[in-house]
C-alpha cells in the first residue's frame, strides 16, 4: 500500500536491501564483549531480540588496536571476532532483519591502558578532552594524546577500509562510518581538537581531508551502496567544539554527496541531549545539499518521527534509548503500546541483567 505520503511502517529501500520499516535502532555502546573484544552469544541474542527494527547500527566497534577508548567493547579486525559477529548477524537475518557495523576509532578519547603497549592514544593534535572513559570497572579522565604524523594517517584510512572488508565477511549488510561524537573522524573536522598545520588541518577543506579519505577507501572496499556515515555537528559530546560549524557541515555534506554514501546519519542537538543546543545551526540546509538516504535521530517520539518522515524531512529515524528497553519497539510503536522503563544502572557492562531481560508485548502480558 502507498498512498504517496511516506509512512515509518512502510517498506524502504536501502542500496540493495529492502528495510521493513523506516525505524533504525541506533548504535548504541553496551560494552560487553568477551575476550579478545570479541561478540558473545549474548550479544546475538540481544540484537537478534531487535531485528524487528528495518535496520540495526551496531554499537560502537573497533578498526584495530589503538582505536579502542572503553573496556569490553568489541572490535572487528580479528578473524576471532568476525566469527563471534557472525553469529549476531546470522540472528538478526533468520528473523528477517538487516544489519550494519558501526565503525569506530576513538582518537583521543582513550586511556594509556587500553593502549598497545601502553602509549598515548592517537589524535590529530596533542589536545586532551575534559572528558572520561570508563575502564577497570571505574571512570577514569583520558589521557594526553599523541599527534599523529602525518605519515601515520594512509594506515589509519586503511585500517578502517580493512575493517569494512572484515564486516562483509561477518555477514554484514553494510558499515556505518562513525563521524559523530568527538572521536577521530570528528576530531580531524571540528577546530576544538584539531590545531595541525598541514594539509589535515586549517581551513574546512583540509579538516575534512581525513573524512574524505576514509569514506573514499571504504566506498572502494565495499561499494558506497553499503556505506554509511553518522556525523553530529553540534555536539558537546567528548569536549569537542567548533567555532563555526554551519560552513564546516554544509562543506562535510558537499563531499559526501560527491562521494555518495547510502546514507547520512545526523545526530541533531546534542547527543542523547537537547535539541536546540545551538538553535540558529541549520540542519535542513545541510539535507538540501545532499541526494541520497536521510537518517536523523536524537530524542523522536512516535509522533515526531512520523511527522518528519511524511514531510519527506528525512527517510529513516533512528532511535537509541527506547531500542535498549523495548526489543519490539516497532510493534509498540505502530499500537501506540507503552513502552518499558530503562534500566540505567545497567547500561554499560555487565551481563543479561538490563540487556536482554526486556519483555516484549506478549510476553509482558502473559
Ligand atoms: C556511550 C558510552 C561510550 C561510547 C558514542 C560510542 O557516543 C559512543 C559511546 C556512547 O558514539
Amino acid at each position: 500500500m502507498s498512498t504517496g505520503t511516506p509512512s515509518l511502517f512502510e517498506p524502504y529501500k536501502l542500496g540493495d536491501v529492502t528495510l521493513s520499516n523506516r525505524i533504525v535502532m541506533a548504535p548504541l555502546t553496551r560494552n560487553r564483549a568477551g575476550a579478545g573484544l570479541v561478540p558473545t552469544p549474548l550479544m546475538a541474542q540481544y540484537y537478534g531480540q531487535r531485528a524487528q527494527a528495518g535496520l540495526i547500527v551496531t554499537e560502537a566497534t573497533q578498526i584495530s588496536d589503538t582505536a579502542q577508548g572503553y573496556q569490553d567493547t568489541p572490535g572487528v579486525y580479528t578473524d576471532a571476532q568476525v566469527a563471534g559477529w557472525r553469529a549476531v548477524t546470522d540472528a538478526v537475518h533468520a528473523k528477517g532483519g538487516h544489519i550494519f557495523v558501526q565503525l569506530w576509532h576513538v582518537g583521543r578519547v582513550s586511556h594509556r591502558s587500553l593502549q598497545p603497549g601502553g602509549a598515548a592514544p592517537l589524535a590529530p593534535s596533542a589536545v586532551r578532552a575534559n572528558t572520561k572513559t570508563f575502564v577497570n570497572g571505574g571512570f577514569a579522565d583520558v589521557d594526553e594524546p599523541r599527534a599523529l604524523e602525518i605519515e601515520e594517517i594512509p594506515g589509519i584510512v586503511d585500517d578502517f577500509r580493512r575493517a569494512a572488508a572484515k564486516a562483509l565477511e561477518a555477514g554484514f549488510d553494510g558499515v556505518e562510518i562513525h563521524g559523530a561524537n568527538g572521536y577521530l573522524i570528528d576530531q580531524f573536522l571540528r577546530d576544538g581538537a584539531n590545531k595541525r598545520t598541514d594539509a589535515y588541518g586549517g581551513s574546512i577543506e583540509n579538516r575534512t581531508r581525513f573524512l574524505r579519505e576514509v569514506v573514499a577507501a571504504v566506498t572502494q572496499e565495499i561499494g558506497a551502496k553499503r556505506t554509511g556515515i553518522r556525523i553530529s555537528p553540534v555536539t558537546p559530546a567528548n569536549d569537542l567544539s567548533d567555532s563555526n560549524p554551519q560552513p564546516l557541515f554544509e562543506h562535510v555534506a558537499d563531499v559526501l554527496n560527491t562521494l555518495g554514501p547510502v546514507y547520512v546519519h545526523l545526530i541533531e542537538g546534542a547527543t542523547g541531549g537537547p535539541r536546540d543546543i545551538v538553535p540558529g545551526f541549520d540542519f535542513e540546509a545541510l539535507r538540501k545539499r545532499y541526494d541520497g538516504t536521510w537518517m536523523v535521530n536524537n530524542g523522536y517520539d512516535r509522533v515526531m518521527a512520523e511527522a518528519v518522515v511524511a514531510s519527506g524531512k528525512a527517510d529513516l529515524v533512528a532511535f537509541g534509548k527506547n531500542f535498549i528497553s523495548n526489543p519490539d519497539l516497532v510493534e509498540r510503536l505502530k499500537r501506540g503500546a507503552a513502552l518499558n522503563e530503562l534500566d540505567r544502572d545497567h547500561l554499560y557492562g555487565g551481563g543479561a541483567k538490563g540487556y536482554i531481560d526486556y519483555p516484549a508485548l506478549e510476553e509482558a502480558a502473559a
